[in-house]
């Protein structure tokens, strides 16, 4: 077996590996108007590790920015924090879904289609770099006050 062949069986196993730390269930986006100046992504992600993970941030291409977000009841007023970072505790599984954590993207150059899907680089405190592919969904609307997302 040549070099070339070894060195890429090696890293296809490495990363096999490092997935298999965390594993990423259902990404999807909430479809939005053509006009939306944020889209909300959901998944679950599952740490198959005895370590506690923090989700650090996010990237996709085509947004100013993409940031970690969590919905709080304030006072009976839903709102949106940036979160520096999201939590996953070992072996547990953190549930991004409306009204709750979501990843935000900002400012789209051009928001997508239903049903075409965006490439999301999600990056781990234990060094494992992850992308998964969110396809976009119409989602439920909630009946919710204002920055539901
Ligand atoms: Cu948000």
């Amino acid at each position: 077996m040549n070099k070339k062949i070894l060195s890429a069986l090696f890293s296809l196993l490495f990363i096999a590996q490092a997935n298999a730390d965390i594993i990423v269930y259902d990404p999807w986006i909430r479809s939005a108007p053509v006009n939306a100046s944020v889209l909300g992504v959901f998944m679950q992600i599952d740490n198959q590790t005895d370590k506690d993970i923090k989700l650090l941030s996010a990237y996709a291409q085509g947004y100013r920015r993409v940031e970690i977000h969590r919905t709080v009841n304030d006072n009976g007023l839903m709102k949106m924090v940036r979160q520096l970072f999201a939590p996953i505790p070992a072996r547990e599984r953190l549930i991004l879904k409306p009204g709750s954590w979501h990843i935000m993207l900002i400012k789209p150059e051009k928001v997508p289609d239903i049903g075409s899907t965006v490439a999301i680089k999600l990056e781990f405190d234990n060094g494992t770099v992850q992308t998964v592919n969110a396809q976009v969904k119409s989602g439920k609307k909630m009946h919710m006050n204002n920055h539901e997302h």
